[in-house]
């Protein structure tokens, strides 16, 4: 531009910084929260958002926009065409269609998955080589469709997940035990649903392993409060539902940990959807669900071996069980 005067070349300039790019397909609550996460955390260069309701879609690209006196840098993009999303690193997928009174999940999964017909091949054409992670729901059956649909390696399909459900698993013990919720290391695996799994028996607080330490220190707990935490997380979503009509700001963290990771190759441990085969004893059909698993630039690279108990491993594989039996209805 002519308002600023370039300084003299004294030498080539040094090369640029490879651009990065995310996109999120879906501009509703989670779609945006996701964003705008995104987009305060600094971590891209471009931002690119896709939605069918164009109304809504370019008056969250203005919106956003108009933020950029007070935010880092990035390139805001948006359109109904696909050809927006190209060169993408990560594409997020949150569309969905919205459950209808009376309407059974089933049903409301035959119309995602149609969604997921147009969307996932389009987004695969644009960017090749991008990794693809789903936040819509029912998240496992339909990163097992975008798997599909995608054709692309399983390492480049993943899941949110449980990462969001053990996030809430991680506060509900700190406040039980008046720590800080990022000193609990704590993993909720499995369906993201109601047969997820909780490790209880590899939950430690500043290192400290604690069911042996409380049964150590001759300490009693109840069972039945490790269970009602459980049940506390998995009720959560629907009590923030309830009271306020949808959830966003905590999956909005939660994904936009995950494309930090990813983007930056963090090498990080989440637990999130992953084609399962061949862990955890899980050797039969091809399920995607929530495990430990390391990411990083080129997605997912491999599964921690947390070691489980015998009622988590058989909890764990009725949980695969559920997903599958939903999985064999779809026919693909
Ligand atoms: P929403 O506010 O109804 O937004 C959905 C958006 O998708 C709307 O803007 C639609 O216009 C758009 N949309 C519909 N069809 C298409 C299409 N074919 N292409 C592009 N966009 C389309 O829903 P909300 O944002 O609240 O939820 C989105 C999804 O996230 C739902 O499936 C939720 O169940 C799911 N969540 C998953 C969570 C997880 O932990 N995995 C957590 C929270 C919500």
């Amino acid at each position: 531009s002519a308002f600023f005067k370039p300084i003299q070349q004294t030498a080539p300039p040094s090369p640029t910084k490879r651009h990065t790019k995310i996109t999120v397909i879906g501009t509703g609550n989670v779609g945006m929260a996701i964003a705008q996460t995104i987009i305060t955390q600094d971590l891209v260069d471009e931002l690119a958002l896709v939605d069918v309701n164009a109304d809504k879609l370019r008056g969250e690209m203005l919106d956003l926009q108009h933020a950029a006196a007070f935010l880092p840098r990035t390139k805001i993009v948006a359109s109904v065409d696909y050809s927006i999303t190209a060169g993408s690193d990560l594409c997020i997928v949150t569309a969905g269609a919205r459950q209808i009174a009376d309407e059974s999940r089933l049903n409301l999964l035959h119309r995602n998955v149609s969604l997921f017909s147009k969307i996932i091949p389009s987004l695969a054409k644009y960017s090749p080589d991008t990794i693809l992670m789903i936040v819509s729901n029912p998240v496992d059956v339909l990163t097992y469709v975008s798997w599909k649909l995608s054709g692309f390696p399983s390492n480049r399909v993943i899941g949110s997940g449980t990462n969001l459900d053990s996030s809430r698993f991680r506060s509900l013990i700190a406040d039980h035990l008046d720590v800080n919720a990022q000193d609990v290391q704590a993993y909720i695996i499995g369906e993201h649903g109601d047969s997820s799994v909780a490790l209880w028996s590899s939950i430690s607080v500043g290192g400290v392993p604690v069911l042996s330490f409380l049964e150590k220190q001759q300490i009693a707990y109840e069972k039945e409060t490790l269970e009602n935490i459980h049940q506390d997380v998995i009720h959560s979503a629907y009590e923030v539902i309830r009271l306020k009509g949808y959830t966003s700001w905590a999956i909005g963290y939660s994904v936009a940990s995950l494309a930090r990771t990813i983007i930056r190759d963090q090498r990080r441990v989440h637990p999130i959807s992953v084609l399962a085969k061949g862990f955890y004893g899980m050797d039969g059909g091809e399920v995607f669900l929530s495990l430990p698993a390391q990411l990083g630039r080129g997605g997912v690279m491999g599964v921690v071996n947390v070691h489980l108990t015998e009622e988590e491993e058989l909890k764990l594989r009725e949980s695969a069980n559920t997903i599958s039996e939903y999985q064999s209805q779809l026919g693909l």
